[in-house]
């Protein structure tokens, strides 16, 4: 057992915050890093100590493991946590934080070598039983196999990147015509995002569920898992929405969801918090899909209907504890939901929105956790991720979860920037949302054939009609309070109402 004392969090923005946060709660001292656009940032502002890494460009800075080890070492700090994206699933880093001597708060190397490939975890998790979507367990070189594998699995096929993530190499093929230039494309696309070419195919299931189980093992051969998150709301391959539980899954299903995410987390000799991916049909088939090894960006909804705080645990495993709890100890309780706050415009195809935020309120009250990290004064820049925020509710029940965070997207002002809040207000108001009705094609119903949110929507157009109605009487009203009483409160009620409605007009900005 190794006593963590000073935790180095190699990474930035809201995760970089959230680690921050687990070590001020568990008496561990936090060391910061920080690229030069992000010397302002919260965690660094938040950390006991913060030291520079280089410039905007992560590849410069937050990708730079040798200088993130070299600072760990001279600050005396004795573990990092890699949050997610960066270095948090680059085995090979893991293995120069521990050869330097320093513990690594996450999977062993092997284990992430062994899932992080994902045609090596396929094969992996089948030997251990677990079903996995039809396709074929092999590299795709030669395009005469591609094309023999398509027609053997049948169309459409999906093209995957071994080394995949993000949907970078994602290529859907309706028919053998397209398949050739799409395995070309996808290719050169992974070799550039990864340095790897490698590829492979699986057949394309349309109208499933993309759910999700969080695993969590120690070194003490502890290996449970969390339930499930439901994220079949993305757009790009990028998830958007996130719940715990899922309508589709019962206790039944979670069960045998559960074991057999258990099972690949067993066979790879997995240990610290992971994701097992599944796509879920409407017969209640379930597929393995990949497995995430790391904490990820939707951590808080399982923190939600657990009352665990993953971080922690991941602490207690790393310093090699058992986990305090036991499977059947794992109770779920009420409704969690986290939407994704991004610096980009749903009116304009989700184009990226760059600038100063200039003014800023974030919603609070029961209920509610926003896991942020902007600031008024702030600068949304090109160097990063768009996310800026995770505003998460937890209710009793979804329908209270759902009008909670109509609530909470409500009271969300951010200044300077578009935000893709209407967006998730929009999602929030759907029948279809509300009614559970959700598989991988949400998105694109939902917003229709131009991909744009359409602002014909109803309510949004009652919406801007009632601000509309609210600034005309109130510039009406203060014109004519200002001719008869000169902008005085003549003390006939009148000019009381003048200051109440220009108030309220400064809050509609
Ligand atoms: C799939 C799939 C259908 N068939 N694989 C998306 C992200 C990545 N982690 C896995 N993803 C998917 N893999 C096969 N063989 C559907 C998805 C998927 C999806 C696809 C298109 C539009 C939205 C989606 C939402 C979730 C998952």
């Amino acid at each position: 057992m190794t006593k963590l004392r000073k935790i180095l969090i190699a990474n930035r923005g809201e995760i970089a915050l959230r680690v921050v946060r687990a070590c001020a709660e568990a008496g561990i001292e936090s060391v910061a890093v920080f690229s030069e656009a992000d010397r302002t940032s919260l965690h660094v502002r938040a950390a006991d100590e913060a030291y520079p890494v280089g410039p905007p460009p992560s590849a410069e800075s937050y990708l730079r493991g040798d200088k993130i080890i070299e600072t760990a070492l001279a600050s005396g700090a004795d573990a990092i946590h890699p949050g997610y994206g960066f270095l948090a699933e680059n085995a090979a880093f893991a293995e120069k934080v521990l050869a330097a001597g320093l513990t690594w708060i996450g999977p062993p190397p092997n284990a992430m070598r062994l899932l992080g490939d994902k045609l090596t975890a396929r094969k992996t998790v089948q030997a251990a039983g677990v079903p996995v979507v039809p396709g074929m367990d092999v590299a795709l070189d030669d395009p005469a196999l591609a094309a023999e594998a398509a027609a053997t699995v049948g169309y459409p096929v999906l093209i995957k990147a071994s080394a995949g993530g993000g949907g970078k190499g994602m290529r859907i093929v309706k028919s053998p015509e397209e398949l050739a230039s799409a395995l070309r494309s996808a290719q050169s696309e992974a070799t550039s995002s990864f340095g790897k070419g490698t590829i492979y195919l699986e057949r394309y299931l349309e109208g499933v569920r993309h759910v999700e189980i969080q695993i969590m093992a120690d070194e003490h051969g502890n290996v449970v898992h969390l339930g499930e998150r439901e994220c079949s709301i993305q757009r790009r391959y990028q998830k958007l929405i996130e719940e715990a539980p899922s309508v589709a899954v019962d206790a039944d299903l979670r069960e045998r969801m559960g074991a057999v995410a258990v099972a690949a987390a067993r066979a790879a000799g997995y240990t610290s918090a992971g994701t097992v991916e599944f796509l879920l049909d409407k017969y209640r088939n379930f597929y393995f899909l990949e497995v995430n090894t790391r904490l990820q960006v939707e951590h808080p909804v399982t923190e939600m209907v657990t009352g665990l705080d993953l971080v922690l645990e991941q602490f207690r495993i790393a310093s090699g504890r058992p986990m305090k709890f036991k499977q059947d100890e794992v109770r779920l309780s009420g409704h969690a939901i986290e939407c994704r706050i991004a610096a980009e415009d749903p009116f304009n195809n989700f184009a990226p929105s760059l600038g100063d935020i200039t003014a800023m309120a974030e919603p609070g009250g029961p209920g509610v956790r926003v896991d942020s990290s902007i600031y008024r004064g702030g600068r949304v820049s090109i160097y990063y991720d768009p996310m800026l925020a995770k505003l998460i509710v937890w209710a009793p029940t979804r329908a209270h979860a759902i009008l909670r965070m109509r609530r909470a997207l409500k009271e969300y002002r951010v200044v300077g920037i578009q935000t893709n809040i209407p967006f998730h207000l929009g999602v929030m108001q759907s029948i279809d949302f509300q009614r559970g009705r959700l598989d991988t094609g949400f998105v694109e119903r939902f917003l229709g054939n131009s991909g744009r949110m359409q602002v014909e929507d109803t309510t949004q157009v009652a919406d801007v009609a009632a601000m509309t109605a609210a600034l005309v009487a109130a510039r009406r009203h203060m014109d004519s309070a200002a001719a008869s009483s000169n902008g005085q409160n003549s003390g006939n009620g009148k000019g009381l109402d003048v200051w109440r409605l220009s108030g309220r007009k400064g809050a509609l900005r």
